[in-house]
């Protein structure tokens, strides 16, 4: 039983934990370094880096990882104060905190983010990353990729400084869900974008937008009848508490993105930006590292408990899925024009160039 039971903030408390900063352990010099107001350094300067998860999750790995790079990096000079998810807010209030510069860093994922960053809703569709983790992971990295999004990004002032997968999506539900026609009226919960909500449209379902921290109640109240998430992320929320069938069907990578205020990372001194994107370089294979056995140790304890059943689909029963998501992929197209064109078709370039890779270095491996 995890001691975490995150219900809805009001947006005053987040604002004024805003203020306040996050870890139990402030030592910042000063501490109140704010996002969009350039401001010769004066050491220690404090970022603060909010999460949309809370505490042991694939985020606060990933910023516990940051923090200690940033940190050893500038000799001490930056700190970073994480605020796990509870502490200030929503998704998408934490997107609005970065953007009025009273959060310096923070995750923002595609299907909270994608009502303002259309183009960032192609990590909502379903069947599109390759079933190869490795080239997704070469995919996000790419930035040939990441480029095509920073546009978007910086139309709303936001920065984007990565992608950052956190493993399979899985469907959790009081039956199986094995067929497009097991989500015929299955109320289903979804992250808070109207785009999220078209993969689940597409086979049948009743969707609706939730915010993280009402998902358990909303499931034990019998409000909605399912939702997804990757697997660390069920076992951590409870989820399993209160659903009895986890269905396996790989139909998308979790995706996140790390975000920062566009003007406070374009007016910080050269070295601060230094120390920020070395940083974000060195902690993106711990990232992967980490959702990779999060997602396994979690999947095995839930097991373990034994009150879950686990149901993994064929490639046959992942095919009709596949079928059924297709369109989905016009509607993106309809919402983002020219810009989300371009991302769609590059990045079915790259898994073409990167699978095509992978086919010639493994037969090239076996001596052929
Ligand atoms: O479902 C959600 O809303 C959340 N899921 C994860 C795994 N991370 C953050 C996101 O807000």
């Amino acid at each position: 039983m995890h001691t975490f039971r995150f219900r809805f903030w009001p947006l005053c408390a987040a604002l004024v934990l805003a203020l306040a900063g996050c870890s139990d352990n402030q030592n910042a010099g000063n501490g109140d370094s704010t996002a969009g107001t350039p401001e010769p350094p004066e050491y220690p300067v404090t970022w603060r880096f909010a999460l949309e998860e809370i505490e042991g999750s694939v985020q606060h790995a990933y910023a516990e990882a940051l923090k200690e790079r940033i940190e050893e990096r500038s000799d001490g000079r930056i700190l970073i104060d994480i605020c796990p998810y509870g502490s200030l807010g929503t998704s998408t209030q934490l997107t609005e905190l970065v953007r009025n510069g009273s959060v310096n860093l923070a995750f923002a994922s595609p299907g909270h983010l994608a009502d303002k960053v259309p183009e960032a809703g192609i990590f909502t569709l379903h069947f599109i990353l390759p079933e190869d983790s490795q080239i997704t992971r070469q995919l996000l990295a790419s930035p040939e990729l990441t480029g095509l999004f920073e546009q978007p990004y910086a139309r709303q002032n936001m920065k984007l400084l990565g992608f950052v997968p956190e493993g399979w999506m899985a469907w959790t539900a009081d039956k199986a869900l094995r067929t497009p026609e097991d989500f015929q009226g299955l109320r289903i919960r979804t992250m808070t974008s109207n785009m999220a909500e078209e993969a689940y449209r597409a086979y049948g379902a009743e969707p609706s937008q939730i915010p993280y921290s009402q998902v358990y109640s909303d499931l034990q109240l019998r409000k909605i009848d399912g939702q997804s998430n990757p697997v660390f992320a069920i076992e951590e929320m409870d989820f399993h508490e209160v659903q009895s069938t986890l269905t396996l069907a790989r139909p998308a990578q979790f995706v996140s993105s790390v975000i920062s205020n566009l003007e406070w990372y374009d007016s910080l001194p050269e070295n601060q930006k230094q120390w920020l994107d070395n940083a974000l370089k060195d902690v993106a294979e711990i990232a992967w590292k980490t959702q990779e056995e999060l997602n396994q140790t979690r999947l095995e304890k839930m097991l373990e408990e034994g009150q879950l059943s686990v149901v993994r689909l064929t490639d046959a029963e992942r095919k009709a899925f596949r079928e059924a998501s297709r369109p989905v992929r016009d509607i993106y197209l309809e919402r983002t024009g020219e810009s989300g064109q371009k991302i769609l078709e590059k990045l079915l370039q790259l898994i073409e160039e990167f699978e095509a890779g992978s086919r010639e270095s493994a037969v090239s491996g076996n001596g052929g």
